[in-house]
């Protein structure tokens, strides 16, 4: 796999958006700004970025995220528009105004629901992040990895793999992140930039999340509920529910951890949901979401008890966690 049937298009481009999905992470945004660097670096074009919702200061250490934007205007005409780690193009929002527009897309990312709604399409299901998926495109069209777009790279990995833990954390990844240290991304800084700058809020915050936990069937199952007033409570911004479904599955017993996220009060909840052995991706797609068969999510037009009533249902029909 290569930019060797993209490479002319990119090349003749004027316009090129890079965009990323809503409430992007580490690999959304460091794949960003990978594409970005390496698309200068090849052509000495500057592409916009797209970061949509993106506004915690973690990723700020990223090369060149002082660029993105948040929107752009949806009478602006793209050459090119390229997505990198969306699954699905309604998770650009508004910007599909932009994408439906643009004389060319080409979709780069590794969600196995990838349904390749672009021109192109790069889609790996097998690797760990969107960030791999770069490397080896990068490395198979003999494009310049920099020490910038190694920074890059290295964070989308260490984040999709949730610090090279995850059963995404294969032989290439060590592979991969060791050239990346060799060409000048660091470790420890990148990890202290991504976990170790947490706010007191997010950490009591977090806290109070996990004490209210509720535990059943003999603890396999655990979730915890969070309502808009908690949020209020805890000044918490909204992706300091980040690792918390995490939390529970790391308890011995959870075979499958849940949270419920309150978004509009009685009205739509916001779910994401990880296992360790079952199929989780299956039971969101019940309700329209998707992800990884360890972590998906899906959101549910009902209040926050419906939808904890809802998604039990679901794990129940499916005959998980019993
Ligand atoms: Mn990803």
């Amino acid at each position: 796999m290569n930019f060797s049937n993209t490479e002319d298009i990119i090349k003749s481009a004027k316009k090129i958006l890079i965009i990323s999905h809503i409430n992007p992470d580490g690999d959304a945004l460091g794949s960003t700004c990978a594409l970005y660097k390496a698309i200068y670096n090849r052509f000495k074009k500057r592409a916009d970025m797209c970061t949509l919702t993106y506004l915690s200061p973690i990723y700020n250490f990223l090369p060149n995220i002082n660029l993105a934007k948040s929107s752009y205007d949806t009478s602006l005409v793209y050459d090119l528009v390229i997505t990198v780690d969306v699954a699905d193009i309604d998770r650009i929002s508004n910007m599909k105004i932009l994408f439906d527009k643009a004389k060319t897309t080409i979709n780069i990312d590794h969600h196995k629901t990838n349904n390749n709604f672009g021109d192109y399409n790069y889609v790996v299901p097998e690797a760990s992040s969107t960030g791999e998926v770069l490397y080896t495109l990068f490395k198979n069209s003999n494009w310049e990895i920099d020490k910038d777009t190694a920074e890059c790279l290295y964070t989308a990995i260490l984040t999709d793999t949730g610090g090279f833990r995850f059963d995404n954390t294969t032989e290439n990844v060590f592979k991969i992140a060791a050239d990346l240290v060799k060409i000048g991304a660091n470790p420890n800084k990148i990890f202290t930039q991504c976990y170790e700058h947490k706010s007191k809020n997010y950490v009591m915050f977090q806290n109070y999340c996990i004490n209210k936990s509720v535990f059943l069937n003999d603890d396999k199952i655990a979730y915890t509920t969070i309502y808009r007033r908690d949020f209020e409570d805890y000044k918490a911004k909204d992706d300091y529910t980040e690792g918390l479904a995490e939390q529970l599955r790391a308890i011995d017993s959870t075979d499958i951890a849940f949270i419920v996220k309150e978004i509009e009060p009685n009205k739509l909840c916001k779910i994401s949901m990880r296992s360790k052995l079952y199929d989780v991706a299956e039971i969101c797609s019940a309700f329209g979401g998707g992800g990884h068969s360890r972590a998906a999510g899906c959101s549910i037009k009902s209040s926050v008890e419906t939808s904890v009533k809802k998604i039990l249902d679901e794990i129940k029909r499916i005959g998980n966690g019993q």
